[in-house]
């Protein structure tokens, strides 16, 4: 069994979220997800459309994703890896070289371009 695991707030759900979650999947065979809480939204200083409970739920319908847990801080990454048997680590290319030191694999993937959460609040506003 090999465990993959990414973090993220997930907010206003896209094919660039899907797009990783299916080849994060794919290093792997099981996914967990770390899904930030409204409150470390504001630590990132991020404020998302839907609440923690909303994108929880959403997450769930998703066939790619085996386990949603909270990312409450920054600095819970190894504890989880460590509880949770994690072998890979993944984030998109945008995060590069700020996961390194994890102890597990560490994977960036292309993010997909043109397309993000923001682009989506912007165009329909
Ligand atoms: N992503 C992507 N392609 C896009 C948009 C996002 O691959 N077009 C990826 C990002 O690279 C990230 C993940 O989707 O790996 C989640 O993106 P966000 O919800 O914006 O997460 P972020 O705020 O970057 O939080 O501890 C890590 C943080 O929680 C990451």
């Amino acid at each position: 069994m090999i465990k993959v695991i990414t973090y993220g707030t997930f907010d206003l759900l896209h094919y660039g979220h899907i797009a990783l979650f299916e080849r994060a999947r794919a290093l792997g065979n099981h996914l967990t997800v770390g899904l930030s809480t409204d409150d470390f939204n504001r630590v990132k200083g991020k404020k998302s459309y839907f609440s923690f409970e909303v994108r929880k739920k959403m997450l769930e319908s998703i066939k790619y994703i085996d386990e949603i847990i909270p990312e409450e801080n920054w600095e819970q990454k190894n504890k989880d890896i460590k509880e949770n048997n994690i072998d890979v680590f993944v984030m998109g290319d945008d995060w590069i070289g700020e996961f390194d030191d994890l102890e597990c694999q560490v994977i960036y993937l292309p993010r997909t371009p043109n397309i993000s959460s923001s682009i989506i609040k912007k165009s329909i506003s």
